[in-house]
């Protein structure tokens, strides 16, 4: 394209938590950022940004941008705030920490905002551990789901993306590629027309279970994985399907394994899934024969009290059959583990007290244990179960609440100061992926908007004001780069800074075709993959355990990525990303509307002991009887009792060290708002 004289190109990546972290090159003229294009020669972007991020730039200029901090001066929620200057919000921000009762009294609250790993946290981590303050396990995403994986295979490593074009089967576990991954969609498509058969299991007729390639679409009872994979097994042993040569070599555990399959027949998992017998032997059978054969996952079914079951489960199946072996077969997963293995390395900062982020509410509303709350790189007013007891721990008087953001969000309401921070656009960062193996430099295209800073400066400046001297605290932004880029891994070998600068991205030295478990050793006790006992837990599917309350809540919760200009809680706010309806919906099964008199259009509370909301319902046959489901990432305001769907859903946690929360697993009522 023909540039005008006073045009540049600046080349940055997509920070979204999205696993594909696109490329993408800004056009800046005259000081102004005009043109956002995803790059054409990044492998895996291909000239493509998405719907939700093609208006990026329209986000940046927003006339709602935050661009002075701001100081509260309605009651808590109500939004209302006279601007400050940053001298007058850090000085106060300073003397309020440093007046709490204990460093603990002070709770730092982050997550994935963006996935740039300076703005993301790599000085806010170091801050809060100079001044000793709580912190959350960041838990919400994807822990759970690596747990399971580690459980068999001793580490998180599986299939690079790219080499699923390799794959003559290729199973989408739990994943709703087509919205959440779409940038993985071509080599979908690439499988397919090198002859592989595309199947879906899922327990919703999700956009990518519709899709035309997809061969078989496996709607299961939610849940019920386990049992699906255990009866796979069963069927693989007695069809004679096993590589008892592979198993021998490499792995332990299989007798016990026999065992539990042994007690499951495809005709009882036909029972508890919901699937027909013929379909689990078949899948079955494909698996095991039809290679390179291949699982993608990323993290759907971690969101329920057993997700780490269903992982393990899962995990189990291309051990069992040695898929591993070829190129392109296997499990593919997050790919975090390549840049956590190969990246310079992180921090050794000093052990504090940590909370389960899930559990904020009840950590808020326990008496004063917290006196002050910093919040960055996210929203968990929106994002984090049990939204009631937030709010409500949130509107405590006697919390000192700082939120750093970009917009005036349902959790920056809350703020006793909201401090301005920049987009990506804005300020310099270095994006791993956990959906590829490119790593990106994300170049400054503009001068932060008004007086928005990165989060890093932030830090720094408070540092300065609090006489903080640890050492890591005056780094600039580039340093950090510098040194999260200095690592005598194989991996990085050649990769440089400067580089980067020059070319934008590049792809970690994973050699091409690399097979985990098979070219290295999987990192377990003996060097084996570690398969056992595996018992589907009757009732699991249901949740919450309690048949009283089952009676009254008879309909099952999921709340899921839906919308596909919404990125998490980003675009919750805004009309122009909204869908078509403008509104969130309550979806429904025809015959549980029919028995509830709802019609499609009609308005509808759904509820339960945490909260409730009033929705419009969509009468779908996508769903299964018993199910309902309510979109994330809505904001507030988008229901009359001005709460979205973490209202409804559970903060409490299996494990509090690992454990994510239970979005797809809560029980509900729904009934027809009269009149
Ligand atoms: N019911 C339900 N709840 C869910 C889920 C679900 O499926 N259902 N999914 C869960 C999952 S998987 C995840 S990952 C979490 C996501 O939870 P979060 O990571 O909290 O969500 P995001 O909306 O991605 O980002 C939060 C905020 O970061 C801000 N931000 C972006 N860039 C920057 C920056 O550079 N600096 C600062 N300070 N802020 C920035 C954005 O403006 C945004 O408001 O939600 C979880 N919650
Ligand atoms: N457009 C868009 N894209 C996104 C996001 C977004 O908000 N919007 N968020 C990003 C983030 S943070 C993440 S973590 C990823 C998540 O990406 P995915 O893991 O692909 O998405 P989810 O919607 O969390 O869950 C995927 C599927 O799991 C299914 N599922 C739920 N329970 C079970 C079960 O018990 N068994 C089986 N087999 N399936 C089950 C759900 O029905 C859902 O269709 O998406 C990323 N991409
Ligand atoms: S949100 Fe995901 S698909 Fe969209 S531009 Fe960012 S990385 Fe790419
Ligand atoms: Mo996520």
């Amino acid at each position: 394209m023909a540039r005008r004289n006073d045009e540049h190109v600046i080349r940055g990546a997509c920070h979204h938590d999205c696993p594909d972290t696109c490329a993408w090159d800004v056009t800046v003229s005259n000081g102004r950022a005009v043109e956002l294009r995803g790059v054409v020669d990044h492998p895996v972007t291909r000239g493509q940004l998405c719907p939700k991020v093609n208006r990026f730039l329209d986000r940046v200029y927003h006339p709602d941008r935050l661009l002075t901090p701001l100081q509260r001066v309605g009651p808590k929620g109500s939004g209302e705030f006279t601007p400050v200057s940053w001298r007058a919000a850090i000085e106060q921000i300073a003397d309020r920490l440093g007046a709490v009762g204990s460093p603990e009294a002070v709770l730092q609250y982050s997550f994935d905002g963006t996935q740039g790993l300076i703005q993301k946290g790599i000085m806010a981590d170091r801050f809060f551990a100079a001044i000793g303050a709580s912190i959350i396990r960041r838990h919400l995403c994807g822990v759970t789901a690596n747990l399971g994986a580690i459980d068999v295979s001793g580490s998180r490593f599986g299939v690079d993306p790219e080499n699923l074009r390799l794959a003559r089967t290729l199973i989408l576990w739990g994943t709703n590629t087509v919205l959440t991954n779409r940038h993985l969609w071509p080599t979908v498509e690439a499988a397919k027309a090198n002859g592989a058969r595309v199947i879906v299991i899922d327990p919703i007729k999700t956009p990518t279970a519709a899709h035309p390639i997809v061969d078989e679409f496996l709607q299961l009872i939610p849940g019920t994985d386990v049992a699906l994979v255990v009866a796979m097994i069963n069927v693989l042993e007695r069809e004679d399907l096993l590589d008892h040569e592979w198993l021998e070599r490499n792995t332990t555990g299989l007798s016990d394994l026999l065992d539990s399959a042994r007690r499951m027949s495809p005709e009882q998992a036909a029972s508890i899934t919901g699937l027909e017998v013929d379909r689990i032997e078949r899948l079955a059978r494909t698996f095991a024969t039809r290679r390179p054969a291949a699982i993608r996952c990323l993290i759907g079914p971690e969101h329920r009290e057993h997700g780490r079951d269903i992982m393990r489960a899962i995990a189990m199946l291309p051990a069992v059959t040695g898929a591993w072996r070829d190129a392109g077969g296997g499990m593919a997963r997050s790919t975090a583990v390549y840049f956590d293995t190969a990246l310079g390395p992180s921090d050794d900062l000093p052990e504090r007290p940590a909370f389960n982020m899930a559990r904020l509410g009840e950590v808020l509303t326990d008496g004063d244990r917290i006196e002050a709350l910093i919040v960055h790189n996210s929203n968990p007013a929106v994002i984090t179960p049990g939204q009631n007891s937030i709010i409500e721990g949130l509107s405590r008087d006697d919390l000192f609440t700082v939120v750093i953001e970009q917009f005036m969000t349902d959790t920056a309401r809350y703020a006793d100061l909201v401090l301005p921070t920049t987009t990506q656009i804005e300020h310099v960062d270095l994006v791993p992926a956990w959906g590829h193996l490119y790593l990106s430099l994300n170049q400054p295209a503009i001068e932060p908007r008004g007086e928005a800073l990165p989060n890093t400066e932030i830090f720094r400046r408070l540092a300065v004001a609090m006489g903080l001297d640890a050492p890591g605290l005056v780094d600039s932004d580039e340093e950090m780069v510098r040194q999260v880029l200095e690592s005598d891994h194989e991996w990085m070998a050649g990769i440089t800074y400067e580089r980067l600068v020059a070319e934008g991205f590049t792809r970690l030295n994973v050699p091409d075709l690399h097979r985990p478990y098979v070219d290295t050793t999987p990192d377990t006790k003996d060097g084996k993959l570690r398969l056992g006992a595996l018992e589907y837990q009757p009732g699991t599917e249901t949740a919450e355990g309690d048949p009283a309350l089952a009676r009254r809540y008879p309909l099952t919760l999921m709340s899921r990525k839906q919308h596909v200009r919404f990125l998490n809680a980003n675009y919750g706010g805004f009309e122009e990303h909204f869908p078509r309806s403008g509104e969130p919906k309550l979806e429904i099964h025809p015959s549980d509307a029919r028995q509830r008199n709802i019609g499609d259009g009609d308005r509808v509370r759904v509820s339960n002991d945490r909260g409730s909301l009033t929705l419009s319902a969509s009468i779908s046959d996508d769903l299964q009887p018993g199910l309902v489901t309510v979109p994330f990432g809505w904001w507030h305001r988008s229901t009359p009792e001005r709460r979205g769907v973490n209202a409804l859903t559970n903060p409490t946690v299996a494990d509090d060290d690992v454990g994510s929360a239970f979005f797809h697993e809560n029980l509900v009522e729904v009934s027809l708002v009269e009149g």
